[in-house]
C-alpha cells in the first residue's frame, strides 16, 4: 500500500499549491520595454484593469530616456519610479502622472496598477525624443 500513497500525497500536494496560487494576490504582471534607437520595443503592449504591473525600461541607447503617461488613473498613487538626478524632462505645463527614467544603458523598473479600461499614450520627455519616435500605445483591457 505505500507505494499507492506517496503518489496519492504528492497529487494532493500539487493540488493544494496549485489552488493556494490562485487565492495568493496575483503577482505582478511583468513587463520589459526596450528603448534603442530612439523606439521602444514592443511599441504596444497590453495589461488588465486592476492588475499590478511591473514595468522594466531597459535602456540600450546611449542617452537618457524614459517612460511617461501623462494622464492616467491608478489604484495606487506614489507608484512611479525613483526620480533620477540630472534627469531632463522638457517644459511641460503639467507633469506626467506615470514617470520612469532610464539612464543609458541602463534599467529601471516600477510598478503601478491601471484602473480604468482605455488606450493611453506613452512617450518620452526628452526634449525632441518623442518627435524622433519614442512614443507608443499601452492598452489597459477591461477585467
Ligand atoms: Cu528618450
Amino acid at each position: 500500500m505505500k507505494h499507492i500513497l506517496l503518489p496519492l500525497l504528492t497529487l494532493g500536494l500539487a493540488l493544494l499549491t496549485a489552488c493556494s496560487s490562485l487565492i495568493a494576490p496575483s503577482r505582478p504582471l511583468e513587463i520589459t520595454l526596450e528603448s534603442t534607437g530612439m523606439h521602444y520595443q514592443p511599441s504596444t503592449f497590453e495589461v488588465t484593469a486592476g492588475e499590478p504591473v511591473k514595468l522594466t525600461l531597459r535602456n540600450s541607447d546611449s542617452v537618457d530616456h524614459d517612460f511617461s503617461i501623462m494622464e492616467i488613473p491608478l489604484m495606487s498613487m506614489g507608484a512611479t519610479g525613483e526620480p533620477m538626478a540630472g534627469h531632463e524632462m522638457g517644459e511641460m505645463a503639467v507633469d506626467p502622472q506615470l514617470h520612469m527614467a532610464a539612464a543609458m544603458n541602463a534599467s529601471n523598473s516600477f510598478e503601478f496598477t491601471p484602473t480604468k479600461a482605455g488606450t493611453y499614450e506613452f512617450f518620452c520627455t526628452v526634449p525632441g525624443h518623442k518627435e524622433a519616435g519614442m512614443v507608443g500605445t499601452m492598452i489597459v483591457r477591461a477585467p
